[in-house]
Parts: C-alpha cells; sequence; structure tokens
C-alpha cells in the first residue's frame, strides 16, 4: 500500500560547506579544523582533502537548478564560520556572507525553503589553537559569529539550526580523535560537549535577539537508537550509560535544563564537571521551535564484563581509534546490529527511527521534529551509457521514510525530511571512497548525474506519495 505525506512536508536534500565548497582559499577564508586535519598525513583516507571538494563554491547555481529539476522543496546546508569570520574574532568578510546570500537567493527563485546550519564542524583554526570546543571561550565566540550571520541573512531564512552533531565534534574530535582536531582526551571531550551545548544556547539567544520574530530556532542532534544485547541487568546497565553519552548529555541541558545524575556519577573519577557554572543550564534550555534528527543506524550494547557474545561480534565501539568516545564506558561492548549493512558497514534497521521518533515526541511532546539527515553509502559506478543506477539506496530510503510514515501515524510530529546527501562529497575521515549522494559526482570532471534514487526521491517530493517499493 502506498502512503501520502501532508502538504507543507519539507522534502530536503543535505549538505555541509567543508564536504562541497572547496575554495578553501578564496575571499581571505582561514583554515578550519578540518583543513588541518585533512592536511595531516594518516588522518584522512587516501590523503582526501576538502580543498576542491565538489567545487559547490563555484558551482552553487548550477547545484540550486538541479535541486529544482529534480523537485525537492527545501536544502538544509551549513555555513563555513571561516569563510565569514576568519580566524573565529573580529569583523565579518563582507565577501563570504554574500555567497551565502547569493545561494539563499538561488533557492528562493527556485521556491525552495532553505534550512540554514551555523556550525558543521569546521570550526576556525585559530579558535582550535587557542584551546577549541573544551575552553568556554568557544561558546561565546560562536554566539558572536551567530549573531554576525543573522544580521546578515536573518531578512530570508527563517530556518536556522545552531550545530549539527554536538556529539562528533565532542567525542570523535576530543575523544577518540578520529574527526578534527583529533585528540584523544576523555576529560577534554566532556568538557567540548558542555561548551557545545553552551554555544548552543548563546547562538540561540543571539539569533533570538537579531531575527524577526517568524525566525525559527533548531539543533540537529544524532541520537543513538540503542539496544541493549540481552535484558540482564549488566546489559541494560551499558545501555543506559550509553544512553546518557550519546543523547541524555545533549538532550537533557537542551530540553529540560539539568545534566543527567546517571552521567555525573559515572564519569565523576574523570571531572567533576565544575566547568558548568551557574546560569548555563538556564541558556542551554532555550526554548526551540523544532529538534532536528540525524540517523543512520542503530547500536547494540552489552556489559564487557558479562558478555558471551563470541569475540568476533563485539567490538569496542571505538571506530578506527584505539581510543574511545565514550569517557567513563570502558565496561560497554559494541556489536553489529543484525542485518544487511551499508558499504559503511552500518546496519540497515528502520525501526531505529521510528523509536526515536516516538521517543522525543514523548519526551518533548509540543516540539515538531525534522530529520535533517538519513541516507546511505553504496559503491555506485555509471553504466556504460553513463546512467548510474542505486536500487539499494532507494530501498535505504523507501524502509525509512515508511518507518517515518508510521511514526507519524502513531502521533509523532514529524514536519520534513532531508536526504544525505544532494551529492556525492567528501566523508570525513573516509575522504571521497564513500559515496552517499543522490546525484553521482565524476571527482575528475565534476560532471553531475542524478542516480536513480535521486528521480525517485524528486517524484516523491512532488506527489507527496511514498510508493510500495
Ligand atoms: C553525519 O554524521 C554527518 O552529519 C554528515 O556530515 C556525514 O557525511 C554523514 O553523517 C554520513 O556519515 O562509528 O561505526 O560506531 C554521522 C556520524 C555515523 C557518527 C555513525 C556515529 C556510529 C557508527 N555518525 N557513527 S560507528
Amino acid at each position: 500500500m502506498s502512503v501520502s505525506f501532508p502538504p507543507g512536508f519539507l522534502w530536503g536534500t543535505a549538505t555541509a560547506a567543508y564536504q562541497i565548497e572547496g575554495a578553501v582559499r578564496e575571499d581571505g577564508r582561514t583554515p578550519s579544523i578540518w583543513d588541518t586535519f585533512s592536511h595531516t598525513p594518516g588522518k584522512v583516507e587516501n590523503g582526501d582533502t576538502g580543498d576542491v571538494a565538489v567545487d559547490h563554491f563555484h558551482r552553487r547555481t548550477q547545484d540550486v537548478r538541479l535541486m529544482a529539476e529534480l523537485g525537492v522543496n527545501a536544502y538544509r546546508f551549513s555555513v563555513s564560520w571561516p569563510r565569514v569570520q576568519p580566524t573565529g574574532r573580529g569583523p565579518a568578510v563582507q565577501r563570504g556572507l554574500d555567497f551565502y546570500r547569493g545561494l539563499v537567493d538561488d533557492l528562493l527563485e527556485h521556491g525552495i525553503t532553505p534550512l540554514l546550519t551555523l556550525y558543521h564542524w569546521d570550526l576556525p583554526q585559530e579558535l582550535e589553537t587557542a584551546g577549541g570546543w573544551p575552553e568556554r571561550d568557544t561558546a561565546h565566540r560562536f554566539a558572536d559569529y551567530a549573531r554576525i550571520v543573522a544580521e546578515a541573512l536573518g531578512d530570508r531564512v527563517v530556518r536556522w539550526t545552531t550545530l549539527n552533531e554536538p556529539w562528533c565534534s565532542a567525542f570523535l574530535g576530543y575523544g577518540s580523535g578520529v574527526h578534527a582536531p583529533g585528540r584523544t582526551d576523555p576529560v577534554a571531550a566532556l568538557r567540548a560537549a558542555h561548551h557545545l551545548n553552551l554555544g548552543h544556547g548563546l547562538a540561540a539567544q543571539a539569533l533570538r535577539t537579531q531575527l524577526p520574530a517568524r525566525a525559527q530556532v533548531s539543533v540537529s542532534i544524532n541520537p543513538s537508537a540503542v539496544r541493549a544485547r540481552t535484558e540482564s541487568p549488566a546489559d541494560l546497565d551499558a545501555r543506559r550509560r550509553i544512553d546518557a553519552l550519546a543523547n541524555r548529555v545533549f538532550t537533557d541541558p537542551m530540553l529540560h535544563g539539568s545534566y543527567p545524575a546517571d552521567l555525573l556519577t559515572d564519569t565523576e573519577r574523570l571531572t567533576d564537571w565544575s566547568f558548568v557554572h551557574g546560569d548555563d543550564l538556564a541558556v542551554i534550555r532555550h526554548p526551540l521551535d523544532s529538534l532536528g534528527i540525524n540517523y543512520y543506524s542503530p547500536s547494540v550494547v552489552s556489559s564487557a564484563t558479562d558478555s558471551d557474545a563470541p569475540a568476533s561480534e563485539r567490538n569496542d565501539g571505538h571506530g578506527a581509534s584505539e581510543h574511545s568516545p565514550w569517557p567513563g564506558a570502558d565496561s560497554v561492548a559494541f556489536h553489529q546490529p543484525p542485518g544487511d549493512v551499508t558499504e559503511m558497514g552500518w546496519t540497515i534497521d528502520p525501526t531505529g527511527l521510528y523509536d526515536l521518533l516516538m521517543r522525543y515526541s514523548r519526551e518533548a511532546p509540543r516540539l515538531p521534529l525534522v530529520i535533517t539527515e538519513n541516507g546511505a553509502a553504496y559503491p555506485d559506478k555509471p553504466a556504460a551509457d553513463g546512467s548510474v543506477h542505486d536500487p539499494e539506496r532507494i530501498r535505504y530510503l523507501h524502509g525509512h521514510l515508511s518507518a517515518v510514515h508510521r511514526a507519524m501515524a502513531d502521533g509523532a510530529d514529524v514536519r520534513g525530511y532531508f536526504l544525505w546527501s544532494l551529492m556525492d562529497n567528501f566523508e570525513w575521515a573516509y575522504g571521497y571512497g564513500k559515496r552517499f549522494g543522490a546525484v553521482y559526482v565524476d571527482y575528475d570532471t565534476q560532471a553531475r548525474t542524478p542516480k536513480s534514487s535521486a528521480r525517485w526521491y524528486g517524484e516523491l517530493a512532488r506527489t507527496g506519495v511514498l510508493p510500495d517499493c
């Protein structure tokens, strides 16, 4: 049975500045931590960098036209902080802001709703040199930057997002070190998490002050759909610990104005959390207009000490790093969830998305939800005639959109869905080897070719009808 989504539903694609723009030295842009990291040997597969990426900085108008041709009605992009405020302090660079003003105008001209994300991981290197997110001052610098962008684009952008996936910034950037800036210090990671929360709250305040009343303020998190391997008390406790470090460390202060008591206890051997100051929690609990949810795959955990799983089915949840992104949770083992995987090795399981949507609709009943990222990497290759067929991606999207529809039928207030990604791009530590795009990019010529999933998704966006698979 085909199902319908409501009129006005946002059907978009998503990207991030460093993954697509290139032009890293143009118009006064200074390096971000991702320029530094990707140019450090051994950090990114194949030595890939975002120097050129998919040259979106020079192809912006053509890329927007492509979106319009596909039929999507929304686009989520991020602003490169070092492009509009080099070094992260002081006055804005007008030509940096002009690029985004031009992008937004192109979108509006085609009736495409822009969703602007202020921070998708590209901290100005100079702020990292001054200590980065583990330092409190970075949160204040972020609020200043938010004010600058709001001043420049507040007349034409309605939907604003502060941070993308603060978990990745804090725990992959400062804990496991597989993301920029590549530090591996569990205390720095926890401090970073708090200062990202604080930066979110301060930036949200700055946006409210600067923007017209119709503006909408949001944040995009990557909550973990974390399950216990068994119902044993030890495995349930492992689940609780990871839920605290993956999810509640952000959503408790943002939605409820407190840090989880169990998290403070779990991490007490590392820190007393005295970096949380008096008013911080009131600042962080800023009323939001929606919550952005990025979802790819669920997690399964158990107690490491209790686990009787064969070692081959176990991993430590560290990814490629010997350092943990889970401070204070050394007693937890991660397991590959059952089911088929994408090229990332991530298990395909739409139930995880359903569960998260239901969880946050219960936890924050009046807060609309937007799926700000969902998608899959596959080893796409053009056929002899140049076309690119990706039936696996269509199946992935179909499964997850069915789960979204089911959650809506069960009461979740979901306002939109953004496919990650508009086009193949720089997949962080994996470089250009992993393709998430609905549009294929030939990295030699920069030619764009919509894959069959792009056609399929455009049709869905135009009709609002999810056909049978
Ligand atoms: C998002 O990150 C990003 O916002 C986006 O820029 C990126 O391109 C996209 O997803 C695709 O990766 O480490 O094996 O235990 C998602 C990052 C991926 C981090 C899943 C946590 C857990 C799986 N998340 N990962 S694993």
